[in-house]
């Protein structure tokens, strides 16, 4: 009780942003107050991801003994506010991980190539929002509903997994214990969040300007976006015909569901919606399975949230989720063009549980 409140005391404090030394890796409860001391650094702290992390970690009440905010040299010198504090954000260099126990990494895939090898020689753990590592053997991919339990098996990095393969695995996954999933089929209507904050400002303004008649040229999504809708952005694959979103969604469902044995096909789209991913999720059975069972799974399933009023023919929206944690699901109905088969609609904040809030829950288990 006493160190609790001590830890309560330590985060109403001063951010002390030139920590030295390390955190106790006791877990005697002596050393509580210390241990619940994280001297953090966020990678990309400037980017869409990065201002949901310093939201999420202070909602969550992380226990931050220090904050180091990390960006490109364009950002270097401007401030971020976190929990009343201006704090100057820094050029990310490979010296950035001095005296850091925890790197939260969203500053996109190169990036993560090239500094997280230092975060974890200078002693700190990365849990890393982008695609660098998530197939990697040795790095566990981790939506903590799901296989918290791989945490443990890291070597210096954990990898977030993909926001559309997160939003599809939670519902999904309760299912598969419960009845033996045999193959999913997921269309993706992602919003322009998801491919960063520029490209959520493009959408604005581009949006702006159709309206008014003006012509406009994007710089940051290659195609017209207000009023339209396009087959992913990410590089197409030839070969197999797939884009890399929709690969990812098959590649890591694997990994974390720890079997080949559940078949994953996707079509990822992306929709003139600013913010949470909606996905219609086709979902083939090994046996029948009610809508009345499928639903009394999910309705206690973790991170997951029935919404839906059929008889107002009102089912989950992008704004429902938006600055919401759970992955909100509805509509949920037979397909009657093949036995065993369910299909239902998804929505989830993919800046939140798609990323900030995934990689945090990762945090917490690691540290708190
Ligand atoms: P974003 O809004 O474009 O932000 C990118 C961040 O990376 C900014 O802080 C940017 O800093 C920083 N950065 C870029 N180049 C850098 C460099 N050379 N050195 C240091 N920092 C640099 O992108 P985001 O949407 O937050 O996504 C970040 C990563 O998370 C990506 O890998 C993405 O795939 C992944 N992710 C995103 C989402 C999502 O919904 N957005 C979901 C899951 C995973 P400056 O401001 O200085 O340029
Ligand atoms: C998207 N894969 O394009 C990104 C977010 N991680 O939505």
């Amino acid at each position: 009780m006493v160190f609790a409140g001590a830890a309560v005391q330590r985060l109403d404090s001063k951010i002390d942003h030139n920590v030295t030394g390390k955190v106790p890796q006791t877990r005697d409860s002596s050393y509580l107050y210390v241990t619940m001391s994280v001297r953090v650094a966020i990678m990309g702290a400037t980017g869409a991801v990065g201002a949901e992390l310093l939201s999420i970690l202070a909602e969550r009440k992380f226990p931050i003994g220090s904050l180091r905010l990390l960006a490109s040299k364009r950002s270097a010198g401007t401030t971020l506010e976190y929990q009343g504090e201006q704090i100057k954000v820094e050029e990310l260099t490979h010296g950035s991980f001095e005296g850091i126990d925890l790197v939260l990494a969203s500053a996109g895939g190169s990036i993560s190539a090239e500094f997280a090898p230092s975060a974890v020689k200078a002693g700190a753990v990365v849990v890393d929002n982008t695609s660098k590592f998530r197939m990697t053997d040795g790095v566990p991919l981790v939506i903590p509903e799901i296989n918290a339990n791989r945490i443990k098996d890291h070597n210096g990095i954990i990898a977030n997994p993909n926001c559309s393969t997160i939003i599809m695995a939670l519902p999904v996954f309760p299912l598969h214990k419960a009845f033996g999933v045999k193959r999913v089929h997921a269309c993706t209507y992602q919003a322009a969040s998801g491919a960063g904050a520029r490209a959520m400002e493009e959408l604005k303004q581009e949006t702006a300007a159709v309206l008014e008649g003006k012509p406009f040229q994007p710089t940051v999504i290659p195609f017209p976006y207000a009023f339209n809708v396009f087959p992913h952005n990410a590089p197409w694959l030839p070969d197999l015909g797939y884009n890399e979103e929709e690969l990812k969604m098959v590649k890591e469902t694997a990994k974390i569901f720890e079997t080949d044995s559940v078949k994953v096909h996707a079509t990822c789209v992306r929709v003139p919606v600013l913010r949470a991913h909606s996905e219609a999720l086709n979902v083939e059975f090994e046996r029948e399975v009610s809508v009345e069972e499928a639903m009394e799974v999910l309705r206690t399933a973790p991170g997951v949230r029935i919404l839906e009023e059929p008889d107002k023919n009102r089912w989950p929206m992008p704004l429902d989720a938006s600055g919401t944690d759970p992955v909100l699901v509805g509509r949920m109905r037979k397909d009657k063009s093949q036995k065993n088969t369910l299909d239902f609609w998804v929505v989830g904040d993919q800046i939140r549980k798609g990323a900030a809030l995934n990689a945090v829950q990762i945090a917490e288990k690691l540290f708190v």
